[in-house]
């Protein structure tokens, strides 16, 4: 009996196998790995944990949208009506209302800020919450039609009071260095999730597309302490400043060492997330039209610092860490140096020398 026994599960693992559905049974999603965050914070109320899955259903619907967008603009469906008479939305806006929708139906959130918002979205009484959600629902959406990789970026504060009813300005007018937690979503090859907390880490998970869920692929993630690759729009050295031009030169001169590879995706999602993953240098600096830079603080500066600065890098404003500004309005902009520590360093050292020197 026990030989038959044996057999037949010899046969089964073998039919298993041969099928290579190799499934994880005890696989970390997120909202496992974010519940598991919970257990190790004594007064955690379960609030952060909701507005975290709430936040992954937006990014999973942003994803589907994301890979039918092709489809559609195949068709030359978008900014039409479909056959039930709904518009075909633009991706973004698209993009910025499930966002929206899914932050405020989480119970969890008192106000919005949104890339594509002028003003602050306040969240009634019925649904406050506790935290205030800084975001760009689809960051590098002038790359949609290319098919290049795009994202969407968040960042998390908790208000500073919360028995509180409401919320004040300098709930998030403040530092991103009191952030509780910073996020992005890549939409490329696969979709990816990464997380930084305050006590987890950067964490990175990707959708498993036959699960539905966010698997953790890539935990602990930490950017080399110096890379090869310099990430930054050339079109601009005009505008830039002497220290700029000056650093961004050096790394193309063999006679200052072995010349740094350049890649420029125009999407910082995309940007920063390679930048983590080989190490190396993102800079959009400060232009003589854009004297404070492109990039948003709130929600694309603020949250790729808090990330890279977890993950071992430094991300600075060319002054100071992008984390200690203090921000005067939501949609103001700052330049951008991050990466890996001593790329970032070099930089800056140059920048100031060759600042001194003139
Ligand atoms: P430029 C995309 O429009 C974006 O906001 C960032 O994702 C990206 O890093 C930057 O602008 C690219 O700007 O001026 O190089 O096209």
């Amino acid at each position: 009996m026990a030989e038959a026994k044996k057999q037949s599960n010899e046969s089964l693992s073998r039919d298993l196998n041969v099928s290579k559905m190799v499934i994880d049974t005890d696989c970390m999603t997120l909202p496992r790995f974010i519940l598991k965050l919970q257990k190790q914070v004594p007064q955690a109320t379960g609030e952060f944990t909701h507005l975290m899955v709430s936040i992954q259903s937006a990014v999973k619907a942003v994803s589907a949208a994301v890979r039918k967008a092709g489809i559609a603009s195949l068709h030359g469906l978008v900014g039409t009506s479909n056959v039930q008479g709904e518009e075909v939305k633009k991706l973004d806006l698209l993009a910025n209302e499930l966002f929206i929708n899914m932050l405020r139906s989480s119970y969890t959130t008192c106000a919005l800020i949104s890339e594509e918002n002028e003003h602050l979205i306040q969240i009634g009484d019925k649904y406050s919450g506790k935290y205030i959600v800084c975001f760009d629902p689809l960051d590098g959406s002038s790359n949609i039609d290319c098919l290049v990789s795009i994202g969407s970026i968040f960042a998390i504060y908790k208000k500073h009071h919360e028995e509180e009813k409401g919320f004040k300005p300098d709930d998030y007018l403040r530092p991103g260095r009191q952030l509780v937690a910073a996020g992005y979503a890549l939409y490329g090859s696969a979709t990816m999730l990464v997380l930084a907390t305050d006590i987890g880490g950067v964490n990175g998970f990707i959708l498993d597309p036959t699960v539905g869920e966010f698997i953790l692929t890539e935990p602990d993630m930490k950017i080399p302490r110096k890379g090869k690759i310099y990430s930054v729009n050339e079109g601009y050295t005009h505008q830039w400043s002497k220290g700029i031009a000056q650093y961004v030169a050096d790394k193309k001169d063999p006679a200052k060492g072995k010349p740094y590879a350049a890649r420029y995706v125009g999407s910082m999602v995309a940007d920063v997330h390679r930048t983590i993953k080989y190490g190396g240098i993102f800079l959009y600096p400060a232009t003589k039209d854009a004297p404070n830079g492109k990039l948003r603080l709130l929600y694309e500066a603020n949250p790729m610092a808090y990330i890279i600065e977890r993950a071992g890098g430094m991300a600075s404003t060319g002054k100071i860490a992008i984390l200690d500004v203090v921000p005067t309005k939501i949609h103001e902009r700052v330049p951008v140096i991050l990466g890996s520590a001593l790329d970032v360093q070099e930089c800056l050292e140059t920048s100031e020398k060759c600042e001194t020197n003139n």
